[in-house]
């Protein structure tokens, strides 16, 4: 990825790619527009998932995939979206500004699969009594929402979104993905990058048990852990200062180890039998399996960041990092 400054425009390191990108600051002020209102108006419609029938410039690549859903507007640096299956919803994670200010003024808003903005701003930094700076990656465990917060892993209620705590991760500096297994652990990835989105040293997979984190994997090698995802009794974890995703025990052990075609690996999500990860770099959603090929299924897709998978409609939950939108594609 290149960096790109622009009048206007305020750069910030994409959290999730190999360099700078930047994000509109206008994006706040333009969600500031959404209401707690359900709204239609966000949303753009598309015909049919057909594919295009225009040829791609490579061999491998296929034709450009239109999403079924676009919702636009309430957000602001979106990283994550998270199906809440038992609450039939898409919730998504805003940044809003820098991935590592404390500027608490991120926030979670809430879309219905149909299409609907339930509620822009569900949970808020700043607003009743809510803490929440640069909210990345998200998940749920029993009744309670994870997400992970720059150096902490917040909580917050499922059902009302008040605050419940929150969890220092010590020694951590970017904290990214965020998994829960059906014992009630979470697993938090900590990407290693300084303020000043430079290697930290602290590249880190985290267990939480019981409220107490613990690291179970530790060291720079593990190359900017980002997307994290349960797989059985095994995690498997996408990094993207390198091409790998591998398995990882809950003892540290990296097995099955597959090298994507393109990097800046960002979410990924198990579903359908295989493994969809998102490339910054290649700008695509691909498929495979761990240990095997992975192949891109939705391509020119710039800055996708970390995906979510509807489970009872089948579709990829796509955030565009950059592009302040939520694209949402028939998993293929
Ligand atoms: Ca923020
Ligand atoms: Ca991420």
């Amino acid at each position: 990825m290149k960096s790109a400054v622009g009048l206007g425009i305020r750069c910030v390191l994409a959290i999730s790619a190999l360099a700078t990108s930047c994000a509109s600051q206008s994006a706040a002020s333009g969600a500031s527009s959404a209401q707690s209102m359900p709204t239609k108006a966000a949303v753009r419609e598309s015909p049919s998932n057909a594919t295009s029938s225009t040829s791609t410039t490579t061999a491998e690549a296929p034709s450009k995939v239109t999403p079924l859903l676009t919702f636009a507007g309430p957000f602001a640096t979106p990283e994550s979206v998270l199906y809440d299956a038992l609450r039939d919803r898409y919730l998504v994670s805003n940044i809003n500004g820098n991935p590592t200010a404390a500027d608490n003024n991120g926030y979670i808003s809430v879309l219905s699969p149909n299409g609907m903005v339930i509620d822009a701003r569900w949970i808020h930094g700043g607003k009743s009594g809510v803490a929440l700076d640069a909210p990345k990656g998200l998940a749920i465990s029993g009744d309670t929402l994870f997400v992970s917060d720059i150096t902490k892993v917040r909580m917050f209620d499922i059902s009302t979104g008040a605050p419940k705590g929150d969890i220092t991760i010590a020694g951590s500096t970017f904290l990214n993905d965020v998994a829960a297994d059906s014992a009630g652990r979470v697993f938090v990835t900590d990407s290693g990058l300084t303020a000043d989105f430079k290697p930290s040293g602290s590249d880190a997979v985290w267990m939480i048990e019981q409220g107490k984190p613990k690291s179970i994997a530790k060291s720079p090698t593990l190359s900017g852990p980002n997307g994290i995802a349960v797989d059985g009794s095994s995690l498997i974890v996408a990094t993207f200062r390198s091409h790998d995703i591998f398995r990882l025990t809950l003892d540290g052990q990296r097995t099955d180890t597959s090298a994507v075609p393109t990097g800046g690996l960002d979410g990924l999500i198990v579903a359908n039998g295989h493994v969809y990860v998102s490339s910054w770099e290649g700008q695509a959603i691909l498929k495979g399996t761990i240990g095997g090929t992975f192949t891109p299924v939705i391509t020119r897709i710039e800055a996708p960041a970390d995906i979510g998978f509807d489970s009872k409609r089948n579709r990829l939950l796509v955030p565009r990092f950059n592009a302040n939108s939520i694209e949402i594609y028939h998993a293929m």
